[in-house]
């Protein structure tokens, strides 16, 4: 911890603005023993003392505090905390390249800027039974393209999903060329089978007719991760391999076909298409996926 920081008052994190490669970030300079002392509630207050966010109480279950960004062999190059009260324009675009709003597969969403929030500490993507852009329903999404990629490197998200059918949040990699596939998905989940996480990644290969797009996926079976608690989802990309993790226990390896290339980041909560199927009448909507944190690093040497 650096000397020169206030101390904490009772109740108080001091998080200390770092910088690497141009990219600010938050660093929470405390311990997990302090911070699972803290009490649910706490006041987490910024090291300029202008911004206060306070931690959203967990409701039962074992959802554990946020871990803080640090990660021993890592260094971080890429985080938001979600700790102001817009999207910060200079990490995220909150459509598709190019402004680009609706998506393939039979999705049925319209990507609008409203669909992405910040508040109280999350990104939260919410989804609406209002047609727009020629979509029947509105959502959320964000994608760092053009303002971050990184070639391998651990991708980590902190988020809680909505459950009901036709709903399809996602935290997922792709290429900074735009030439798709690879893909690399470190999170899906389908809002009618909220216990199954979908690990997946995609290539391309040699077949009869062309190059055909292939991917894998292993569905891990956990607890209910569109409930009340948070849950992190994270993957650890390197030549040789991509390493799953599900709260941090490793869930599914795959050691072929591993994308070689930069890749970009993106979040969003889609609504229909090929992988849900279409909302029904039983799917509640307004319905919304909260992001607590996206943290991207890279291994040390
Ligand atoms: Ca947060």
């Amino acid at each position: 911890m650096r000397d020169d920081l206030p101390k904490p008052r009772a109740g108080e994190v001091i998080l200390d603005i770092r910088e690497v490669s141009g990219r600010r970030f938050l660093t929470p300079l405390i311990s997990a023993a302090l911070l699972a002392s803290l009490a649910v509630g706490a006041l987490v207050r910024w090291q300029n003392h202008q911004t206060a966010a306070t931690a959203r109480p967990q409701t039962g279950g074992v959802a554990a505090a946020p871990s803080p960004a640090e990660r021993p062999g890592w260094t971080l190059t890429f985080a938001d905390e979600f700790g102001g009260d817009t999207l910060d324009t200079s990490r995220w675009l909150d459509s598709y390249p190019n402004g680009e709003r609706t998506h393939s597969n039979n999705e049925q969403q319209y990507y609008a800027p409203y669909g992405a929030t910040v508040r109280d500490g999350y990104l939260c993507f919410t989804a609406e039974r209002r047609s727009e852009g020629g979509m029947p329903y509105t959502s959320g999404m964000v994608s760092s393209y053009g303002k971050f990629a990184q070639q391998y490197g651990r991708f980590e998200i902190r988020a809680r999903f909505p459950k009901g059918k036709g709903l399809w949040p996602a935290f997922w990699l792709l290429p900074e060329t735009r030439a798709w596939p690879p893909e690399i998905d470190v999170v899906e989940i389908v809002g009618h089978k909220p216990n199954e996480a979908l690990l997946s990644h995609h290539w391309r290969e040699s077949g009869a007719g062309g190059r055909r797009h292939v991917w894998q996926t292993k569905t891990f079976t956990g607890p209910d991760f569109c409930a009340e608690d948070f849950h992190t989802f994270a993957v650890e990309w390197g030549p040789d391999e991509i390493v799953w993790y599900v709260d941090d226990v490793e869930r599914h390896r795959a050691t072929h076909n591993v994308p070689r290339e930069p890749m970009y980041v993106l979040a969003n909560l889609a609504v229909g298409g090929d992988l849900p199927g279409m909302p029904d009448e039983t799917t509640p909507f307004p319905a919304v996926m909260e992001v607590d944190y996206i943290r991207v690093y890279q291994r040390l040497p």
